[in-house]
């Protein structure tokens, strides 16, 4: 038998609760916050988790006293006498002005702690090996958010001197790569983070907090992750369309597969020798160059976007996602997944939904099946796969 009060509106209520915490339920979660693997997002978690304590004991003191009043206090109908009437009680009054004071000024102060600890950065200059000469690199990351994507442009001699100001003519960089950013594990990473259109907002929930990337400011955040290992992030603030489908993913390496990353990525693209991705690269100069740079083939002036504004293609394949973090480049086994491939240069926008005719995103392009197959012969020259384990571990959904 259900007891009364969970009959009708109170049973609907407690259905709708417990599905909204079974929603909350997952075996395997990529964007949890309450599993730090860094330590800006430690120290989030090492606030979150007492302030979370205290209110759980808050708000059961308060709904005990409700029902104890509510239950006390109650009009049992067989009792015409008005219940006895009080006023005043400085001894309660004092505690629950004094108590909740204490309890604030202690979650304040130590807020204020944590997010000064979070805006200190203090990176250390790594050592890249590149060709058996040691570079020293501070490692700095601009992050740049568009619609509906992530750029990551690594400048190896430092920010000092590099004008940030205008996000969509940017100085040229040494690296660039979309949506996966890779990192030295056990290293701070400095940020600074950009917009070439709208708000976003970058996270990455088990290494750092949330910062907004804004158009004509440059907010500086760092991240650092603890070990090797892939973790994900997804755009927060919403932006459009397609803004769902903006996500990107930090991929930390041991410091040697950093610096063999790093020395791969300043290759530029070579000349194709198959017939097939001659082609390819023909249609990519007539079409695609007008927005994409290939590094050693184009250099995104006179781009038709805004300069840049399209991911930059030199390594491609050696990025396991793209359009926004949302598809996979390889199979399980390592293969190219060219279905997919081949879907997007046939009709992009009907794969991720943009404004193309808004400069936004990908148009259509256009191409017949032997020209998508050109292009993605001359596309798979373009960088090298990543090993199995990472392939495996930035798989998406
Ligand atoms: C009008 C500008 C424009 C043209 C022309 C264009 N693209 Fe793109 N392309 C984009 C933008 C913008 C994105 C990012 C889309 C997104 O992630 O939502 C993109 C994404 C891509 C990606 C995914 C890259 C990644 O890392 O996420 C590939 C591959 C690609 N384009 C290939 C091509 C090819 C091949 C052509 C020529 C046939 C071409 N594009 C023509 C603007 C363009
Ligand atoms: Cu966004």
């Amino acid at each position: 038998m259900i007891p009364k009060i969970l009959r009708g509106t109170g049973l609907t209520a407690l259905a709708v609760g417990l599905l909204a915490f079974l929603t909350g339920c997952a075996a395997d979660a990529e964007l949890d916050t309450l599993n730090p693997q860094g330590p800006s997002a430690r120290s989030i978690d090492n606030l979150f988790d007492p302030v979370f304590y205290v209110a759980v004991l808050v708000f059961i003191f308060v709904f005990a006293g409700t029902f104890i009043i509510w239950w006390r206090f109650r009009d049992d109908h067989d009792n015409e006498e008005f219940p006895h009437q009080f006023h005043g009680d400085t001894r309660l009054e004092l505690a629950w002005t004094i108590v909740p004071t204490l309890i604030l000024v202690v979650i304040s102060v130590s807020t204020l702690v944590t997010l000064r600890g979070l805006n200190e950065t203090e990176a250390n200059a790594v050592t890249i090996d590149v060709d058996g000469a040691a570079t020293q690199w501070e490692p700095e990351v601009v992050v740049v958010g568009q619609q509906w994507w992530w750029e990551f442009r690594y400048y190896l001699n430092g920010l000092d001197g590099v004008d940030l100001t205008d996000a969509r003519h940017l100085p040229p960089a040494d690296i660039v790569t979309a949506n996966q950013m890779v990192i030295p594990a056990g290293e701070e990473i400095e940020l600074a983070i950009t917009s070439r259109d709208v708000i976003h907002s970058f996270w990455i929930p088990a290494l750092n907090g949330k910062k907004d990337a804004a158009p004509g400011r440059v907010h500086p955040w760092k991240l650092e992750a603890d070990g090797p290992g892939v973790y994900f992030g997804q755009c927060t603030e919403f932006c459009g369309l397609s803004h769902s489908r903006m996500r990107m993913q930090v991929v930390a390496v041991t410091p040697d597969d950093f610096s063999a990353w790093v020395v791969e990525q300043l290759q530029p693209a070579g000349e194709p020798e198959a017939a097939a991705a001659q082609r390819g690269m023909e249609i990519y100069q007539s079409q695609c160059a007008r927005c994409h740079v290939v590094d050693g083939f184009n250099d995104g002036s006179g781009a038709d976007l805004v300069a840049n504004a399209a991911p930059n293609l030199t390594h491609l394949m050696s990025r396991t996602t793209y359009a926004g973090g949302i598809f996979n480049m390889y199979e399980p086994n390592g293969s190219l997944d060219r279905t997919q491939l081949e879907a997007w240069l046939r009709d992009s926008p009907a794969e991720k939904p943009a404004y193309a005719e808004g400069r936004r995103g990908m148009p259509a392009m256009g191409l017949d099946e032997g020209q998508i197959d050109d292009m993605v012969a001359y596309l798979t020259t373009l960088g090298r796969a990543p090993a199995l384990d990472i392939i495996a571990a930035t798989e998406v959904e």
